[in-house]
């Protein structure tokens, strides 16, 4: 019996030596290990040597099988470390993973842009906080305090003194104390305003825009959204001015482009008026430059807002503000 185990040990190195792949690997497992293998033979046998052999033949074969163990995973180790050596297993012929991108929102989209339109038209750009406080989102622009305009932002306050800023103005405001004319100057941002439906978001964005300079003219201020109205939408779209009234600018007006949807022929989008109210603006009310120090038999200057929310919504035809805070993939994806 001990010769057969030293047979077994020759043969066992010579076919462990031999392998080269994980077939011959897993040949050999259950050549040597498996149950009908030469060590289960081995056991068998074992009951027919004699009683004092027994303890030394039985360490013997239980000695060889261990070590022959050990070389087989060594063996399994190597080959799995030289396959990977080898190179990665790979069908380079697949199509690869799509990596997700993502892409700007509607919203920011629109809004740069507005910017860039302006900004080729020389404004510079000017951001502030959103928590303002009430001069500079108020009484800087001719709203003081129980003035009924007041009751048309619905703001919301932080505390007597401070809340969250109900239009871009107060960065202007800011830029005018600080800056002399000339100025031109357009302030984009977030705005906050307690009103909530298809058409109101309690936060939405504004870019507003002024300029200001001696003997400047209503006729500047058409001139300047005119041809802004021409790159937003179309060289060909129609405008037209309406009087309106806004507190910090006089006169005020609100401007309307031909409706995008029906081309002015009236329709549900605009009410059946043939047009869509797209920015209101202004001469800069005297008074406003009066709580800048400017002078106002000096310097005059235009003003407008407009809503990007509602832009971006005209352009695209978009009929639910609301959509765009929801954040769903599927209208996000289509801009
Ligand atoms: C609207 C109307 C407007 C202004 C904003 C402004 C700013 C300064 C002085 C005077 Cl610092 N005016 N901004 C002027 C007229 C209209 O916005 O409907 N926005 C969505």
């Amino acid at each position: 019996m001990q010769d057969a185990l030293l047979r077994l040990q020759q043969e066992a190195d010579t076919d462990l030596a031999a392998i080269s792949n994980a077939d011959q690997l897993e040949s050999f497992r259950v050549k040597y290990f498996g149950r009908k293998g030469p060590f289960t033979q081995l056991m068998r046998q074992l009951g027919a040597a004699p009683k004092e052999d027994r303890p030394k033949l039985g360490k013997m074969a239980n000695e060889l099988k261990l070590a022959l163990q050990g070389r087989f995973d060594e063996k399994k180790v190597d080959l799995v470390g030289s396959l990977a050596a080898a190179g990665p297993q790979l069908d380079l012929s697949l199509p690869g993973r799509q990596v997700p991108q993502g892409k700007l929102h509607p919203v920011t989209q629109i809004m740069e842009e507005i910017c860039a339109i302006f900004e080729g038209l020389g404004f510079s750009v000017a951001e502030g906080p959103d928590i303002e406080t009430d001069f500079y989102n108020f009484e800087a622009l001719n709203i003081p305090a129980h003035h009924p305009a007041r009751d048309m932002h619905d703001t919301f306050y932080v505390d007597d003194s401070t809340l969250l800023r109900t239009h871009t103005s107060p960065m202007q405001a800011r830029v005018m104390e600080t800056a002399e004319p000339p100025l031109k100057v357009i302030a984009p941002g977030k705005v906050y305003r307690c009103d909530s439906d298809i058409t109101h978001t309690p936060m939405f964005h504004q870019v507003e825009g002024f300029l200001v300079d001696k003997n400047v003219s209503f006729a500047d201020l058409k001139g300047v959204l005119r041809v802004f109205i021409a790159k937003m939408f179309d060289e060909s779209t129609a405008i037209r001015f309406r009087p309106s009234y806004f507190p910090f600018t006089e006169p005020s007006a609100e401007v309307d482009i031909a409706c995008v949807m029906c081309g002015g022929k009236g329709c549900r989008v605009c009410k059946k008026t043939g047009w869509l109210e797209i920015l209101g603006a202004g001469m800069i009310d005297p008074e406003v430059f009066k709580k800048v120090n400017y002078d106002p038999e000096v310097y005059s200057g235009f003003a407008f807002g407009l809503g990007v929310e509602r832009i971006a919504m005209l352009k695209y035809g978009i009929n639910d503000i609301r959509l765009y805070y929801e954040n769903d993939l599927r209208f996000l994806r289509q801009f």
